[in-house]
């Protein structure tokens, strides 16, 4: 059997969103990545015995200027991680725009969303933990302090919202943590 499940990428320019994709799935960290221009999706495939599921995650640009935000990009979004950088004040300021432009596109309730504090690698913080968790308690959502530099809670990131939208569908029963394996990765580019 397999299963697909589509997670969006959000939040302000440069707070890592690409670099913990690139994380999730080669498992390496760049310094010197480029700014994404538009969308870009890249896929990695879980694997249980004879289930597989397709983890298609969609990221944009941060930046405005670059910013493609089209309904092909919302279009069957299941999942949401909402990133700021626990070194940049202003993108978790942003927090709250980002999640009123995606209640104008999306039915939020409908789909699963995590706040990450990306950069946690970093000790000259703008951005508490208790900051952090408070306001994923305000929206009702998980928290997790990642950094894509040291593969912290990347990988446990997105399994949760794999989790979270398997379980919604009914489908848990196919998807255990600690029994995933992975086997393949897809770069692709779209728009
Ligand atoms: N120290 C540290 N630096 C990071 C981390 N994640 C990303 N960076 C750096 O932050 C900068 C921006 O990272 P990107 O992944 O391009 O950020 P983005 O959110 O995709 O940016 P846009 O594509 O412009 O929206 C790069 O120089 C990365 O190397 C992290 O966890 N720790
Ligand atoms: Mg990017």
């Amino acid at each position: 059997m397999t299963d697909r499940v589509k997670i969006l990428m959000l939040g302000d320019g440069a707070v890592g969103k690409s670099s913990l994709l690139n994380r999730y799935v080669d498992e390496k960290f760049s310094e010197n990545i480029q700014a994404t221009l538009g969308v870009e999706y890249r896929q990695k495939i879980l694997t249980q015995g004879e289930n597989q599921v397709i983890v298609q995650v969609w990221d944009t640009a941060g930046q405005e200027r670059f910013r493609v935000i089209t309904p092909i990009f919302y279009r069957n979004a299941q999942g949401v991680s909402l990133v700021y950088s626990v070194v940049d004040k202003n993108s978790f300021q942003q927090v709250q725009t980002w999640i009123d432009n995606l209640k104008e596109q999306i039915d939020c309730e409908q789909i699963s969303i995590v706040l990450v504090a990306n950069k946690c690698d970093i000790s000259q913080r703008e951005v508490t933990t208790l900051e952090g968790q408070q306001l994923a308690q305000k929206y009702q959502i998980k928290y997790f302090e990642c950094s894509a530099r040291t593969g912290t809670q990347v990988k446990e990131m997105y399994t949760e919202l794999v989790q979270q939208i398997l379980l919604r569908r009914g489908q848990n029963q196919i998807i255990q943590n600690k029994k995933l394996g992975e086997i393949e990765e897809q770069p692709q580019k779209c728009c």
